[in-house]
């Protein structure tokens, strides 16, 4: 096992990877810009280490500082935690060229799930359920419209070297194809560098589901059932809970197979997600599988008691996956708390967080890295925290859900846990009827509360 890791990363993450490494007997080495000098994952750390001023191109996405940083304290492994380097192939691979072990998966893994068509071309070779769509990359609008006349509309163009919801436009009639195929491939190339663009029949009010799957260094790869994300704002997640209200034991089974699948065609190690779409019929499909630890990846862990932190660790360690039977208990939610007025249409609320009062009681999780006095850096994203719940039934988790949100009182910026707390009321909500749209049309009311 490791004696010493380094986390790339802030925040709540930050410190989630520092408990679980404590829990192991690992020390850590903590990471921070000069913006985050009063931050908790610095002072919970062993060790910390500036690595730049503010902006995150100069400090937490600098390879050549990071690498320095584990070396002077010789740290023999890297955590990138989420977003920042986690999904950059170039960090895995130069971290290996430095003999320091990258926390996550190889670096052909990464960006084979990072391209797009390869990412599709490989699932349909092994197999897996794919949207029917263009065959790989479409180099012209005359093979635009043959696929389209194919398919049928509407379709939804995506960037190769796209993932989550970048990249892409709906096209609902035939008459609008050329101008929103020349788009899209515009905006693929000033965003991605890349103007590839492939096409696929858009699936209407679909559910965004997705599987947690572990790898390990030995060719074991085993899943632990989905999470139902579908509760989203400009692909921004709100709200996540598992098991998904749409699940039976079949379509898990059939899911967590193809989820399987889709890790060992790439070769897969560690910790992944394998993203779905699944339609009215519950006929599901892949859409992208992320290589990292995930934001919401806690509502796993209190549903199946896996540290998926320490799963991930152990498989960078070379450690065996034990082979159990999967034992799901109970219902878990996750709320995200962001620093965002959901009067003024979620715009970021800056300033210091004057009161910091965080629930409790039984199955009240709460991870974040803010406190009393606390002053959020304008240079980073708006969550501050994530409530997660669990009870015995979706019913009792979302009872537990309302009043750990009113418990959480935050004084100094404006949050989401208002909009948390109407939603936790919503009927629809409660009876499970929601897709991927729900909150386009979702009223927040700002006179209650
Ligand atoms: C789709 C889709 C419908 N049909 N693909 C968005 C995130 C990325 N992982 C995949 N996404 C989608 N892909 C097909 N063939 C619907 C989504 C989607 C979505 C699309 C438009 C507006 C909001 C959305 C929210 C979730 C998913």
């Amino acid at each position: 096992m490791f004696n010493k890791i380094l986390i790339a990363n802030r925040g709540e993450i930050a410190l989630r990877i520092i408990r679980t490494c404590k829990e192991m007997g690992i020390k850590t080495v903590a990471v921070y810009s000069t913006a985050d000098n009063d931050s908790l994952h610095k002072k919970f750390a062993d060790e910390a280490v500036c690595i730049g001023p503010p902006p995150s191109k100069d400090s937490y996405l600098k390879i050549p500082s990071l690498l320095a940083a584990a070396e002077i304290t010789n740290a023999e492994a890297i955590h990138p935690g989420y977003g920042f380097l986690s999904e950059k192939a170039e960090f895995s691979r130069i971290c290996k060229e430095h003999d320091i072990t990258f926390i996550g998966p190889s670096p052909d893994s990464i960006s084979n799930m990072g391209n797009k068509t390869m990412a599709k071309e490989t699932m349909i070779r092994n197999e897996v359920p794919v949207v029917p769509g263009s065959d790989g990359v479409v180099e012209n609008i005359e093979d635009a419209r043959k696929v389209c006349e194919e398919i049928g509309y509407p379709v939804i163009i995506k960037a190769s070297s796209g993932g989550g919801g970048r990249g892409m436009r709906i096209v609902r009639a035939a008459e609008n194809l050329q101008k929103s195929y020349s788009m899209c491939k515009n905006e693929a190339e000033s965003a991605f560098d890349d103007p590839d663009v492939y096409i696929e029949k858009f699936v209407e009010d679909p559910h965004h589901v997705e599987i947690q799957v572990l790898a390990d260094q030995h060719g074991n790869v085993i899943h632990l059932g989905e999470r139902d994300c579908s509760l989203q704002r400009r692909h921004q997640k709100i709200l996540e809970e598992a098991p998904s209200p749409l699940m039976t034991p079949e379509l898990r089974e059939e899911m967590g197979q193809a989820a399987i699948n889709a890790a060992k065609s790439v070769d897969y190690e560690g910790a992944g997600t394998v993203e779905f779409l699944v339609d009215k019929n519950k006929d599901f499909y892949f859409m992208e599988m992320n290589t990292r630890i995930q934001v919401e990846h806690p509502v796993t862990e209190e549903i199946t008691n896996y540290d998926l932190v320490a799963e991930q660790i152990k498989a960078a360690a070379g450690v065996e996956l034990e082979q159990k039977e999967l034992k799901m208990r109970g219902h878990a939610i996750e709320c995200r708390i962001n620093a965002e007025d959901p009067e003024h249409n979620f715009r970021p609320s800056a300033g210091t967080i004057e009161v910091f009062h965080t629930p409790g009681g039984h199955s009240v999780r709460v991870d974040t890295h803010a406190y009393a006095g606390y002053k959020i850096p304008p240079h980073y994203d708006s969550m501050i925290g994530k409530l997660i719940v669990s009870a015995p039934t979706r019913e009792d988790a979302i009872k537990r859900m309302r009043r750990s949100l009113e418990e959480f009182i935050i004084e100094g910026v404006k949050t989401t846990i208002p909009y948390h707390i109407q939603l936790m009321d919503d009927e629809n909500f409660q009876q499970g009827k929601f897709n991927t749209h729900y909150l386009d049309t979702f009223k927040f009311n700002p006179d209650r509360n």
